[in-house]
């Protein structure tokens, strides 16, 4: 049982229309009436109030009786609340020190200034809500597109919660039925034979590497698809970057060699999160800044999901495209040829380009745009999306338009691998021993434990830690 007092400001400091401070613990109610009345003339405690009803008030100082905001105040009784104790919330005008001041009179009552994410810790030791639900809180106010958001959203609703409790249900009966059969030996029952547990086995092992499978393709949702703009000098890369962004980021002139550093940014295309760096020209130079650009260039390319390669369309040889891509940087990548400036040709020409191109790697699907006018680039936007999407939609369960999806994060993917290896283990032991071998018990039980530090259940102080830490002040 938690008996401190918790309370912060919730909301964001700075002007605003509403500010929020939130007190949780068993002293919630009884501070928040100490200090409001709902009369600016004297203080009048509320003679009753019902849990959920919003109050119309004044935070008064209880030292002066000064009247030091107007204000709502909405109790929720426990278990009710966001951290299913008893909450009070009080609704005043968003102000840096009218916040600060009430935050003050109720911390002088004996509550304590809570620690980043400590709201929704309760919220998760008190039972409310599982390890994976307490992220999506994060995620949720992290997210940084539509698909994002939907997912962590999902998460939220407890979709991979459930999921992971089925599963680890499933192992504790099947643990519990070979307790029996290494304690007794002599009781067991027909029912528990090695194909049968085999098959539970291996059910919970798909479910297991099919939500890892899910990570990989759909990862991207949640933490941004990277795409690195490649290509020689003066093509138009810079030019491309900001056409994308919609805003002078890089620097263009017609100088080749302008863009030396890498340049970085988020953009969101479709609802869909998308980190995208512009590169330094790839050319042979012996400049030494250049140097460092061009190796900086290509590990951002290696770290990349896609490539967009980039060359001016001059440059194509009228025998037709050669278009140097056979560059190993290319291989298991997503990529994409633009050919850029294409208001330098005619009609006909821009008709004759291609829509794809065979190459080492598969076939590479061609977009023709000009980064000075426009052109082009809506299209480029949607075959973007549409190459980054199609392995989900080809691989997963996933809905097409991201809603109650179920996708892990690294931490949920790494406990998933670690369970996988334990069951492959398990299958393993089964082939060549016979049932009542506790090493069989210990690799079920170890999985059980893996997909535990997921929702919680068997979450060391440290995972905990790392997770509610990252939270702001007052969520
Ligand atoms: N006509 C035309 N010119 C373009 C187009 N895109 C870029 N340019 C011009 O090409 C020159 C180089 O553009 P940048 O965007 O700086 O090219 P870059 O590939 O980033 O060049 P580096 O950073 O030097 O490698 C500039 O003069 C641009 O105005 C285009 O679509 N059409
Ligand atoms: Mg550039």
């Amino acid at each position: 049982m938690i008996k401190e007092t918790i309370a912060a400001i919730a909301t964001p400091t700075g002007a605003g229309g509403i500010g929020i401070i939130r007190i949780s613990g068993s002293q919630a109610v009884e501070v928040a009436l100490q200090i409001f009345s709902k009369s600016s003339k004297k203080r009048v405690t509320p003679p009753f109030f019902e849990s959920h009803k919003a109050i119309h008030g004044y935070i008064f100082d209880t030292d002066s009786d000064a009247v030091i905001d107007e204000v709502l105040l909405v109790p929720m009784v426990a278990p009710r609340s966001y951290t299913a104790e008893d909450v009070v919330e009080i609704q005043a005008h968003s102000g840096a020190v009218v916040m600060r001041a009430i935050l003050d009179i109720i911390l002088s009552k004996g509550v304590r200034l809570a620690k980043p994410g400590e709201f929704t810790q309760r919220a998760f030791l008190n039972g409310r809500i599982d390890l994976t639900q307490a992220e999506a809180v994060a995620d949720i106010i992290n997210a940084r597109s539509v698909s994002s958001l939907k997912i962590a959203v999902a998460q939220g609703l407890g979709h991979l919660k459930n999921s992971v409790i089925d599963a680890r249900d499933e192992l504790i009966a099947l643990l519990a039925e070979l307790e029996v059969t290494i304690d007794f030996p002599e009781d067991v029952s027909d029912t528990v034979s090695k194909e049968g547990v085999s098959q539970v086995i291996k059910k919970v092992l798909h479910r297991c590497k099919s939500a890892i499978q899910t990570y990989q393709d759909a990862h991207f949702l949640r933490d941004g698809l990277k795409i690195a703009i490649f290509g020689a000098p003066n093509v138009g890369k810079s030019s491309l970057m900001n056409r994308l962004l919609e805003k002078e980021r890089s620097i263009v002139t017609e100088f080749p060699g302008t863009t030396r550093d890498l340049i970085e940014e988020s953009i969101n295309i479709d609802g869909i999160p998308f980190i995208i760096s512009d590169t330094a020209g790839m050319h042979q130079t012996d400049d030494p800044v250049e140097k460092i650009g061009i190796e900086r260039a290509k590990k951002s390319i290696e770290q990349s999901d896609m490539v967009l390669f980039i060359q001016d369309v001059i440059n194509i040889s009228d025998s037709g495209l050669n278009l140097n891509i056979d560059e190993p940087i290319l291989s298991n990548k997503k990529a994409i040829v633009v050919l850029n400036k294409i208001d330098k040709l005619n009609h006909e020409a821009i008709n004759s380009l291609p829509s794809s191109i065979w190459t080492q790697h598969g076939l590479i699907a061609v977009a023709p745009i000009s980064a000075k006018t426009g052109d082009g680039v809506f299209e480029l936007k949607k075959m973007i999306t549409q190459i980054a999407t199609e392995d989900l939609i080809k691989n997963s369960n996933i809905n097409p338009n991201w809603s109650s999806s179920v996708v892990p994060n690294l931490r949920h993917k790494t406990a998933l691998q670690t369970a996988a290896s334990s069951l492959n283990q398990a299958l393993e032991n089964i082939k060549f021993n016979s049932l009542g071998e506790e090493t069989l018990a210990i690799d079920i039980r170890n999985a059980i434990d893996c997909l535990g530090e997921i929702t919680g259940d068997s979450a060391g102080v440290d995972i905990l830690d790392a997770i509610f830490s990252q939270f702001c002040i007052g969520k």
